[in-house]
């Protein structure tokens, strides 16, 4: 990691001095329009298909702006949607961050390594000083049927309440609060089904309560900021809490405050929030849904239902969804492959191999989870094929990835013309390419047959670097000399073009 991190403190922008400067959902979605970043839409859109139309439609570039759903077909619950939060639009991840929004992919990557790397514990509040407090209802009172909750697609299998969510749970061994982001299906007033994937957190915490035969208690928000957001769908070890993370990120603790019939706490800024318990053996028929692949996915089947004890909400709620879908209209866009490609590098550097530059994956590739690009300088014998390996393995890069491919340090890794030059012209495929199989993925991937193997992945790994014993004899790459860049920059308007001239990085070695 070694040129760019001298670059990083210099990204961050002025915001970041101090704490963020939005604290809640809505003052965030102050921000944005401030930034001319959302669009209110206040004619009224039916919850079942039609705001999923509406939001792909207006989401086919990655620029589209948040959208905010002021009136829902049938609700009188007063209730607003906000959708493609963050999206595709890295101007709206480095708004949430602080990071300078004019930064290029690579720089956005390595500061967000160094704003994850500054955990600040959460801190409570006292319940009325709680604004998710406004209502509270329990028992009889509690029926989310009155609430606008959204079908997708013609063959979502259900109203999902729980798309753009976070999920807490804790470990019954350490006590350790997990938070995740995982689809939740409105399953009746007071019923909603959670969907966790293989080895995900959420389900490893539900697992163990259920083995000791005792109830998972789940604490889950429908209307919440974008970090919470954000932080839930990053995966981290199990000694670092999300929590923290998410509270170095804003510069100040996440507020969490007690919840009324669970002993997990509730985030009190939070829109809309419901505490409930996974019974052991409680069980009903969930999905499918339109996912994040492009495709329905899983099969419906049997998934842990949670009993919804308490509900607390902010008067006129923000419920915060995601649309699935194929890229750029996917919420899983650009936010995730910067926040994944930091990821890598950080488990990178932690496994302790030299020379890698940088990382990316990206969104395009079922939102980040399909593909891993890394570049590294090649330092000795082998050592591409190293740090391909151990890409390909490491937590963040594990899941789902079926494209690894390692190039030079001269290869942008989020630049894909750069990397389908790499791959065209310094990959030989008879030479340079490996599969490992039974990795860890998912039953949302479509590929595999019969549809109970989908979880067990598999993975190609591509070597697109120079070949090493090659290094010294492999054809020189054209590139300007940087004189001449330099003095053609200089002349650019001379020459009668408009607009700032174009940058190169690399340059034709000077002694030859
Ligand atoms: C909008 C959205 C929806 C998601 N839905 C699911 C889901 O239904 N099930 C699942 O296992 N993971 C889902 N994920 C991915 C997880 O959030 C992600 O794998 C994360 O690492 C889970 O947290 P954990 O590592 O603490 O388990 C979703 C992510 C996002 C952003
Ligand atoms: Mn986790």
């Amino acid at each position: 990691m070694e040129a760019e991190t001298k670059s990083r403190s210099k990204l961050v922008s002025a915001q970041r001095e101090s704490a963020l400067p939005w604290h809640d959902l809505r003052s965030w979605i102050a921000q944005i329009e401030q930034h001319g970043e959302l669009a209110r839409i206040n004619a009224e859109v039916d919850p079942h298909e039609e705001l999923g139309a509406v939001t792909l439609l207006a989401s086919r570039q990655d620029n589209s702006p948040a959208l905010m759903f002021e009136k829902l077909k049938g609700d009188t619950t007063h209730s607003r949607i906000l959708i493609n939060m963050l999206g595709a639009s890295r101007e709206r991840y480095a708004l949430a961050v602080g990071l300078d929004p004019s930064a290029t992919t690579p720089e956005m990557i390595q500061a967000t390594r160094s704003i994850m790397n500054e955990p600040i514990p959460p801190v409570m509040v006292p319940k009325d000083q709680a604004p998710v407090n406004e209502v509270v209802l329990t028992g009889k009172d509690i029926d989310l049927t009155r609430f606008p909750v959204p079908t997708f697609w013609p063959g979502d299998g259900g109203q999902f309440i729980g798309t753009g969510d976070i999920t807490l749970t804790a470990s019954p061994e350490t006590g350790r609060i997990n938070v995740g982001c995982y689809r939740q299906m409105l399953q009746g007033p007071n019923r909603i089904g959670l969907y966790c994937s293989p080895g995900k957190h959420g389900l490893l915490d539900r697992e163990a309560w259920w083995a000791r035969g005792e109830p998972c208690e789940v604490v889950a928000a429908y209307g919440i900021d974008p970090v919470l957001f954000m932080l839930a769908a990053q995966s981290f070890p199990v000694e670092e809490s999300e929590l923290d993370v998410a509270g170095g990120i804003m510069g100040r603790p996440v507020q969490l405050t007690k919840a009324e019939r669970v002993s997990l706490p509730i985030p009190a800024n939070a829109e809309f929030v419901v505490e409930g318990v996974l019974r052991p053996g409680q069980v009903m028929p969930e999905g499918p849904l339109g996912e994040f692949t492009g495709y329905y996915g899983r099969e419906r089947s049997p998934q842990p239902v949670m009993e919804v004890l308490a509900v607390h909400h902010r008067k006129s709620p923000i419920l915060t969804h995601a649309l699935m879908a194929r890229y750029p209209s996917c919420e899983i866009g650009a936010y995730y492959a910067i926040m994944r490609s930091a990821r890598i590098l950080d488990d990178l550097e932690h496994i302790g191999v030299p020379g890698v530059v940088g990382a990316y994956s990206h969104p395009a590739a079922a939102s980040g989870w399909g593909m891993v690009v890394v570049s590294m300088r090649q330092k000795y014998v082998g050592h591409s094929a190293q740090v391909l390996a151990l890409a390909a393995q490491c937590p963040a890069a594990a899941y789902y990835t079926k494209w690894v491919i390692v190039v030079d340090e001269d290869v942008d890794p989020s630049d894909f013309h750069d990397v389908l030059w790499a791959l065209s012209t310094r990959c030989h495929p008879s030479e340079d390419i490996d599969i490992l199989r039974n990795t860890w993925s998912t039953g949302l991937d479509p590929s595999r047959f019969p549809a109970e193997m989908r979880p067990y992945g598999s993975k190609v790994l591509i070597n697109a670097c120079k070949p090493h014993q090659h290094l010294k004899d492999f054809p020189q790459s054209t590139l300007l000399r940087k004189s001449v860049h330099d003095r053609v920059r200089e002349r650019w308007s001379e020459l009668g073009f408009s607009g700032p001239a174009p940058k190169m990085t690399t340059f034709h070695p000077e002694k030859s």
